[in-house]
Order: C-alpha cells, then structure tokens, then sequence
C-alpha cells in the first residue's frame, strides 16, 4: 500500500504568520475557571459553567469579529464546549475564519529556592494533552510563564525558559504553532528602566532556552509585555514606551520569529493601542507586531453584558470597537 503525503495542510510557519499579519490580532480569552468565575463575580453574575460558555460565545460570534482578529485563546474547558447551536467551539471559531487556541499551562506556583518568584507548571503529560488538541483542531497554543520586577532572578529566568521552551518544542512536534509569553507583570510602582531591565532578562534567557531545544522558531509567535512603568508609577507616553519596547525586542528577539503579538497587562485600551500604533510605525522591524489583548479587548463588554441576553449585542459590539481600534493600529 502506498501512503500519500498529504502537501495542502498549512505548515507551523504558516499558521504562525496567518496569526500575525495582515493588520489582525489574536483574541486572549482563556482565562482559568477560577480567574474567568472571580471576573464575572466582580459583574455580578454568578459564575457557573453555563455562563462561562455563554460569555464565550457572545465573545466569538460577534459580527464583524474576524475583520480585526484572527486568532482567539481558550482554556481546556472552552476549548471542549459547545456553542448553543451545537457546534463545537474550535469548529466554530474555524467556520468564522478565526484561528483556535489553547492555553495549555496550568497555572503557577512558588519556584522552590526562587525567593518569591513564580513558575509556571504544565508539562506532566502535556504531549498527550496537545494531541487531543491538534485532533480537536487547535492551530495554536499558549503557555505564559510570569515574572514580577521585583523578583526575577537569572534562576527563576531559566526555570521558566527551561519550561517554554520544551513546551514549544512539543507543540511544533504536534503541529502545534506556540505562542510563547513570558510576561513581565506590570503591576508595581517600578519605572520604565526596571521594566526593560526584567524583560530584557526574561527574553533573552527564553531564547537561549528555545535554541537549545531546536524550536523552530518561524514556527512561534511571542507574546511579550510592552516596556513600559509599574501600573502604579507615573506612565510614560506612548511614544516612549514604544522606543523602549522596541529597543528590548531589538537587543533579545531573533529576526526569524514569525510574530510578535502584545499582551495588554491590565492597562487601559487607548493606551495600548496607541504603544501598539508608534511601535508599528518603527522602521526597519523584522517581526511583524500584533495584539494578543484580553483584558483591553473584553472588559468593557463583560460589563455591557452583564449575564443579560437582552445586552448581547450591544457588548458585541464594543468588543468589535475595542478589537477594531488594535486592528487599525498596526494597518
Ligand atoms: C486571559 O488571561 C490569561 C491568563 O488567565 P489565567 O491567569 O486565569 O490563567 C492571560 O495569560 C492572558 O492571555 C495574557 O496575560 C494577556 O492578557 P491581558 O489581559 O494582560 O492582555
């Protein structure tokens, strides 16, 4: 018997770029059962896996949503749900044009001896877990490792290095595109020279880490915070934020990374978008640079909505608004 090979399925390179260019972004909506139950809490709604779906489904069936997004994140639970219409969630997402993906890490602990700082847990049969994903559809996956300026050490850099890098190189094994996030956590009243300090640090480790375990690395897309001061230190404009960003990414990123796609951090959408559109506007970038928000796309229509039918529509549309401002900050 002879097999065929088959040639017409997209290759990790691809994907990766798909999820990159073009003016779109990705949708970060993977939020744990336990942060996405205290965010609808926090609304007032009360938080049970019905309303968790339902949220999720106003989310991705907003009209208009694929014009701005091409890739949308969720968790293990989303990932297995179905819409009201019965179809599943990564088909669905498909059937619209938007990429799924999956948050395959499983939270953080105390790294021991690390003096505070956090690792990232995840990797105890992951393998198996990313084949039931890639069989379910997935086209990319997430794993964000977390680091607080206060805390990171080349240790805790490295553990965490460590861990994004095997996980990047079992998803590419599975055909699974990775999105790497190594976040330095904005919170805090640090300024902008700490915040470059750690996230030049935490780059530049996770890329030595990734070459050594031979990821391919026009295979991934990075998921990076901008540089920019603590949350609770005086900000910085736009303009600035986008100079320093750009001169860590320069000194730490690889120019064969497919993508590099933004997290928000929990600072207002106006701002990001505006960081986004002067780092966009920076010749000579080797990466395209995209957004990969949550809170900045999702808040405001988490509000909206409410857990209310009747307010369905009118956070959809916000939700499009928020994501057609990121979008328009990288055309
Ligand atoms: C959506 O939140 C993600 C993590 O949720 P858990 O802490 O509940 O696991 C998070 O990884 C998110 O994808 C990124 O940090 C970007 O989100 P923001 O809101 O910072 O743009």
């Amino acid at each position: 018997m002879t097999t065929t090979l088959r040639t017409d399925l997209p290759t990790l390179a691809d994907t990766a770029r798909r999820m990159a260019h073009a003016g779109r972004g990705i949708l970060a909506a993977d939020e744990s059962i336990k942060t996405m139950s205290s965010r609808l809490e926090q609304e007032g709604i009360p938080s049970s896996e019905k309303a968790r779906r339902d949220y999720r489904e106003l989310l991705i069936t907003a009209d208009g949503l694929s014009d701005s997004v091409s890739g949308v994140i969720w968790c293990d639970e989303t990932f297995a749900q179905d819409l009201s219409d019965g179809r599943p969630f990564p088909q669905a997402a498909r059937e619209l044009g938007i990429l799924p993906g999956i948050k395959v890490d499983t939270g953080t602990s105390k790294l021991p001896g690390g003096g505070g700082a956090l690792i990232t847990e995840g990797l105890d049969g992951l393998g198996d877990r990313l084949a039931s994903y890639a069989e379910r559809g997935a086209a990319f996956a997430k794993w964000r490792a977390v680091f607080d300026v206060a805390t990171i050490t080349l240790y805790s850099a490295r553990a965490n290095g460590h861990a994004l890098a095997r996980y990047a190189a079992l998803s590419q094994q599975h055909g699974i595109v990775p999105i790497v996030e190594p976040e330095v956590l904005c919170t805090g009243d640090h300024n902008l020279g700490a915040s470059a300090q750690a996230s030049s640090l935490a780059l530049s480790v996770a890329f030595d880490e990734l070459a050594q375990a031979d990821v391919d690395l026009s295979g991934i897309v990075l998921k990076p915070n901008f540089v920019t001061p603590g949350l609770d230190a005086p900000a910085a404009t736009a303009r600035t934020v986008a100079a320093a960003t750009f001169g860590v990414l320069s000194d730490t990123v690889p120019p064969a990374v497919a993508g590099i796609a933004f997290l928000s951090g929990g600072q207002p959408t106006s701002h990001v978008c505006e960081a986004l559109r002067e780092l966009h506007r920076l010749g000579d970038r080797p990466w395209p640079v995209t957004f990969s928000f949550g809170r900045a796309l999702v808040s405001d229509a988490l509000s909206a909505w409410g857990g209310d039918a009747r307010n369905v529509a009118t956070a959809q549309q916000i939700l499009v608004d928020n994501c057609r401002q990121a979008g328009q900050a990288i055309r």
